[in-house]
């Protein structure tokens, strides 16, 4: 695991190694200046330790993310906007705190991404990229809040909820039907395969001009599923575990079918790839997040640090690592700066372009704080080496620097810092727009409702 003990908490990335490996400019003077492709993995439920460019168990094998990693820049200190699927999608879609258009929880994918939002594919396709989503989209069901009126030229996959059978693939209602564009489709084989196929299919068909590939699995989210001789190349002692790792190798071997199509077209040099996972480890699931604490639905790191990997041969240094924390909120700035495209300028933006950090360039942290709220009395602000986080009305204060694992509460011994944390995050709480679904109580039968909406 990174040695948070021997880091400065503002160090930025690796700068030796982005100097060994910083991109020269001998790319051809005809690509120079065109926009990249931009492919955006997102993989879900996924832990912290559940990837083998990470520090992992044995038992984890991940060639095909590793690779990316080889071939871009590795984040230690990188958050989902959220510790589960649907807010931590509409923030990434929008680059905007999902908190400020309402959007708290699961349940808020009900009522959908709000309309006056404007989303990377919106942008991108005005640029005059090709678009596509394919896999899970979880931001709205009515026909208004569909991929196709987001953005999106193109959609294969299912709408919502949170997770979907990987073999049973028929039509059957609106949250779990199989969409080929607007239209249900009957469809066999097992999804995670799909979606590599279908992906591959895109940038194929697309090679002749900019694109903009969105491929949020639903791997590795419950349900435990995977075909038979994938599950029989584990022996963990744990079943469900070896199942688990069977979805993550077909996961793996999908990014590694997209990264294969992106060297078979030409496009492997100037593509911005963009991998993370939605949110920490599921327990349920029989996630591993290594030394993080807790997994997903809470605010400790377990819950909300992710496996996250920008790549983009053509500009970004290669097999580096940045410590700098960011959020998956920055993802959209950075796909926006990269396709030279500006965001709009009506509305507030809380993500920034990394570009400037992957290369080693800025001395300033990329953000003052980060911030996580579900609606209820569970949140966090991480400013520097410090967190604070509220469960259940009881404040906890870390310091991350040397007590990765927040082991050790600092509350009562830091008392100035935890005021300030806390003026911090009550000053940024009071920007946020109202919940969507309407606000709710922190009740025990709202928790139990909340967790079966995921
Ligand atoms: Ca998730």
């Amino acid at each position: 695991m990174e040695n948070l003990n021997r880091r400065r908490f503002l160090k930025k990335c690796l700068t030796a190694s982005v100097g060994a490996f910083w991109f020269s400019g001998n790319a051809s003077a005809s690509r120079k200046n065109v926009p990249p492709n931009i492919v955006l993995i997102v993989s879900d439920d996924q832990g912290y330790a559940d990837a083998s460019c990470y520090d992992h168990p044995k038992e984890v094998s991940t060639p095909n993310i590793d690779r990316l990693a080889r071939q871009g820049v590795r984040l230690t200190n990188a958050y989902a906007s959220a510790y589960v699927c649907a807010p931590t999608r509409a923030g990434l879609l929008t680059g905007r705190y999902q908190q400020r258009f309402g959007f708290y929880t699961g349940g808020d994918s009900r009522t959908g991404l709000p309309l006056t939002e404007v989303t990377i594919a919106d942008l991108l396709k005005k640029q005059g990229y090709a678009t596509a989503v394919i896999g899970k989209w979880h931001v709205g069901i009515k026909p208004q809040y569909h991929p196709l009126k987001r953005g999106f030229d193109e959609f294969y996959g299912f709408l919502g909820h949170g997770a979907h059978d990987y073999f049973d693939l028929r039509i059957t209602d609106d949250y779990t039907s199989i969409y080929r564009n607007d239209k249900p489709i009957n469809d066999t084989g097992y999804l995670t395969r799909n979606l590599a196929r279908h992906s591959v299919s895109f940038i194929e068909r697309n090679r002749s001009r900019p694109f903009f590939l969105y491929l949020p699995f639903s791997a590795v989210h419950w349900p435990l599923q995977a075909p038979p001789e994938d599950i029989k190349r584990f022996n963990t002692g744990n079943k469900d575990r070896d199942i688990y790792l069977a979805m993550l190798a077909c996961m793996d071997e999908a990014v590694g079918d997209v990264l294969n199509a992106l060297k078979r077209t030409g496009a492997d040099e100037n593509t911005l790839i963009i991998f993370f996972s939605d949110n920490g480890g599921a327990k349920k699931n029989f996630a591993n997040n290594g030394v993080l604490r807790d997994y997903k639905q809470t605010v400790y790191e377990g819950g909300i640090r992710v496996p996250f990997i920008v790549s983009w041969p053509a500009k970004l240094p290669k097999a580096a690592v940045c410590d700098e924390p960011v959020i998956s909120l920055d993802i959209m700035p950075t796909i926006l700066s990269a396709a030279g495209a500006s965001l709009p300028a009506d509305r507030i933006y809380d993500g920034r372009d990394m570009l400037p950090v992957l290369r080693g360039q800025t001395k300033k942290p990329l953000h003052k704080a980060l911030f996580f709220c579900d609606g209820s009395d569970q949140w966090a602000v991480r400013a520097g080496k410090w967190k604070l986080l509220s469960r259940k009305d009881s404040l906890q204060l870390y310091n991350l620097d040397i007590d990765i694992s927040e082991t050790n509460n600092l509350a009562s011994k830091e008392p100035d810092m935890l005021r300030q944390l806390k003026e911090l995050y009550n000053n940024w709480r009071a920007q946020m727009g109202e919940q969507i679904s309407g606000p709710k109580k922190q009740t025990s039968k709202t928790k139990n409702n909340r967790s079966k909406q995921k």
